[in-house]
């Protein structure tokens, strides 16, 4: 086992590995930003770094600043977290080409995941049901193009092989629009991503984010932990997350889930990671992979009792996962609300100092996140505080605890989204479980001014 890990984060998620290094015996080197100095996880840390001023290109997405930093300090791995560098192929090749293990999978698989062409394509191959759409990128032939659209169906979605999360996709409803759709994606594609490649989906209506989380080692082995139900977002940013996904039998769920498990051996996959769908009148439709820890990891975390962030150190040190697919079994339920900084109205981010932070407690709470009274919230990063997690032997106490949870909580100096968690825990059609992508928007609208 590594005896030293670099920490190439910041905010909750460096705290969480943090910990997950103190579990397991390994000293950890955290490096930050001007702006972070007074950061809880620098505080607490056996070794802390400045590696550069506030802006992330700078600090945070500097390469050769974090690999000199494992360098002088005698760090074996860098576990990179999420964002930032975390899905940067070329960085987990700079890490391993200057001797040090990055704690993820190969930079091979995070190449093939990160084009979401490519991607597809090792689904497909493996067995992994996607969206029907083009079989591969798309070409310059516009009669082609017509003809797949027609094949496929209106709506359909035109999206950026270089994209992903969101980012560089179009709906088109009518034949008429859809060349110029095509050209303007791939103008943006170019631009955004350095890649014109694009490619076409069948556009799902009203579908919801359901995806499955899945850890391998480095000898073949895979397992699936579970579901998560992410729908409840705004903007691609989820805020609420939750495991198992309410209301889908559980038969429908395993066959995916075991397709993803196998695909990973098939791929060799090694780390953890995570296999996106959209879920749709009984069916899953894949559409991206994402081949880092996520920010939801936690819901699954105590549904399965397993420790993803420790998971993956072991595996990443060449260890065996040690327990196999039938000693993976659901407890009860999970849910997370992400707080954020943010003006509860506009969304805006809201920085600044904490006068008052009051974490909740009680059975089946947790709390993860690296704010403190007096605290300031620097205006640089993501507007993530922290997050509240809760767990239960059925959803209804799930929701009880959350409830309770976030009665309990105390934010002040700063502006955040509690409020609106608050209310969307007492919401019928939330609580009722199943809804849409689409429905916290809808509920925006309706509800706010
Ligand atoms: C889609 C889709 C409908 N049909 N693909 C958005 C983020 C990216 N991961 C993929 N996304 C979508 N792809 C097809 N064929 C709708 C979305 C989508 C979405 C997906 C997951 C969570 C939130 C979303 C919000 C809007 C659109």
């Amino acid at each position: 086992m590594f005896k030293k890990i670099l920490i190439a984060n910041r905010g909750e998620i460096a705290l969480r590995i943090q910990r997950a290094c103190r579990e397991m015996g390994i000293k950890s080197v955290v490096v930050y930003s001007e702006a972070d100095r007074e950061a809880k996880y620098v505080k607490l840390a056996d070794e802390a770094v400045c590696i550069g001023p506030a802006p992330s290109a700078q600090s945070y997405l500097s390469m050769p600043a974090i690999i000199s930093t494992a360098e002088v300090t005698d760090a074996e791995a860098i576990h990179p977290g999420y964002g930032f560098l975390s899905e940067n192929a070329d960085f987990a090749e700079r890490v391993e080409k200057s001797g040090f293990v990055f704690i993820g999978p190969s930079s091979e698989s995070i190449r093939t995941m990160g084009d979401k062409v490519s991607a597809k394509q090792a689904m497909i191959k493996s067995g992994v049901p996607c969206v029907p759409g083009s079989e591969g990128a798309l070409t310059d032939d516009p009669k082609e193009i017509l003809r797949q659209a027609r094949t496929i169906g209106y709506p359909v979605i035109i999206k950026a092989a270089g994209g992903g999360g969101g980012r560089g996709m179009r709906v088109v409803h009518t034949e008429a629009a859809l060349l110029n759709a095509v050209q303007t994606t791939r103008t943006e594609a170019a631009a955004a991503f350095g890649n014109p490649a694009v490619y076409m989906e069948r556009f799902l209506e009203n579908p919801r984010h359901v995806e499955i989380q899945v850890l391998a080692d480095a000898h073949r082995n895979a397992v699936w932990l579970g579901e998560r139900d992410c729908s409840m977002q705004r903007r691609h940013q989820k805020i609420i997350e939750e495991a198992p996904a309410p209301g889908i039998a559980r038969r429908v769920i395993e066959r995916i889930g075991e397709r993803c498990a196998a695909a990973c051996k098939k791929i060799g996959y090694r780390g953890a990671g995570t296999f996106e769908f959209l879920y749709q009148d009984g069916e899953f439709f894949f559409i991206e992979m994402n081949t880092r820890v996520q920010v939801e990891h936690p819901v699954t975390e105590l549904v399965t009792g397993i420790d993803i962030v420790q998971m993956q150190i072991r595996v990443a040190a060449g260890e065996k996962l040690p327990f196999n697919q039938r000693a993976v079994q659901l407890r009860g339920h999970a849910i997370e609300c992400r707080i954020n900084a943010e003006d509860p109205y506009k969304f805006t981010p809201s920085p600044g100092r904490i006068t008052l932070w009051h974490a909740p407690g009680g059975p089946g709470v947790r709390v993860d996140s690296h704010i403190y009274t007096n605290y300031t919230v620097p205006p640089n990063y993501d507007s993530m505080v922290g997050k509240i997690i809760v767990h239960g032997d059925t959803r209804a106490q799930a929701l009880a605890r959350m409830r309770i949870a976030l009665s309990e909580t105390v934010l002040e100096g700063i502006s955040s989204n509690i409020a609106l968690h608050r209310e969307l825990m007492a919401d019928a059609k939330f609580v009722e479980g199943g809804t849409s992508i689409h429905y916290l928007e809808s509920w925006l609208a309706q509800h706010r001014r």
